[in-house]
């Protein structure tokens, strides 16, 4: 049985990977901490702490007090708001994961911390992308995550740390909202399709990125810190993949569903420089190999589940 911590739980993965979690190793084996207490009520249904990932002590104590064994660190700040406060991105990104990491070698835990796509940059093979290949990323976000992934092998091989990490392409799902990323059009779409029937994109026509849907994601974060370690080549950072498609695509899928919507562009520079330098489609074949990854949901599955379960929701 784990007794995990998830940090930063109140954020788009937090909120539905903590139930999970708690749905396969108890209530009161996971525990949550976030920076502030207005967060999805279900992080809080069980051990949780308001606390900053930056201060060390705290953290330190919550670990000793629930013997914890395993932790998720899933602070960060996302791509294109890290570009509006490039010194405060290092500080909270490398910070909470500097923390996480001591933390883990004094107290003989496990680690797991999402990279991301963003750890490509404009160099970097843009086609089935391979998993051991060029990464000089373009923003703080993807210099943050390249060197979380370089500084989670470090702590492996320097002092057996149990680190592992997935490199997430944008994530799509209906319970918290991600805040300024890059990939966050495939979410907002849905709202306002379903809202106002029509949407303005941000990325222009033509613009491929990797993309996944929650269930999956949740089943990536949780499959690997349970893989054989016997069986692992690589450690930090395995490419997943599972959906990719432009703007485009995804809006002619909605309206298989919303025959009326519809979607114009008002690109936005910034964000597009971004989406440019990343992956068009990574090759994951490393992570089905060495530990068996294998996503459920296609574009079409995904598009129907996201608008059956956020018309219900927005519609009451
Ligand atoms: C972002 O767009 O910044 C994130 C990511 C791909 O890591 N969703």
């Amino acid at each position: 049985m784990k007794n995990i911590l998830i940090v930063g739980a109140g954020g788009q993965i937090g909120s539905e990977l903590t139930v999970k979690l708690r749905d396969i190793y108890g209530k009161n084996n996971v525990v949550t901490t976030d920076l502030n207490s207005d967060i999805n009520e279900k992080v809080k249904d069980g051990p949780f702490y308001v606390s900053d990932a930056l201060d060390a002590k705290k953290m330190a104590e919550i670990v000793d007090k629930h013997k914890i064994d395993t932790i998720y660190n899933l602070v960060a700040m996302l791509s294109a708001k890290g570009e509006h406060n490039p010194q405060l991105a290092w500080k909270i990104n490398m910070g909470a994961l500097m923390n996480s990491l001591e933390i883990a070698r004094e107290k003989n835990c496990a680690v797991f911390t999402p990279s991301s796509i963003g750890a490509f940059g404009e160099s970097t093979p843009h086609k089935n992308t391979p998993q051991d290949t060029i990464m000089r990323p373009n923003t703080i976000y993807g210099v943050s995550k390249v060197s979380g992934e370089l500084m989670s092998d470090y702590y492996f091989t320097r002092f057996g740390v149990d680190t592992r990490s997935v490199r997430f392409p944008g994530i799509i799902s209906n319970v918290t909202l991600p805040g300024g990323g890059t990939t966050d059009y495939a979410v907002d779409i849905f709202y306002e399709a379903i809202r106002n029937k029509k949407y303005t994109c941000f990325l222009k026509e033509g613009t491929f990125l990797d993309m996944m849907y929650m269930p999956d994601a949740i089943d990536a974060a949780i499959n690997i810190m349970e893989a054989d370690p016997s069986k692992l080549i690589h450690r930090n950072s395995f490419n997943v993949s599972a959906l990719s498609f432009d703007p485009e695509m995804l809006a002619n899928e909605v309206k298989k569903h919303i025959p009326d919507f519809v979607m114009d562009y008002d690109v936005d520079p910034i964000r597009q420089k971004i989406a440019d330098s990343w992956p068009d489609n990574m090759d994951d074949s490393a992570a089905r190999e060495e530990w068996g990854w294998n996503p459920k949901y296609n574009l079409s599955d995904m598009t129907k589940d996201m608008i059956e379960v956020l018309s219900k929701r927005l519609k009451k």
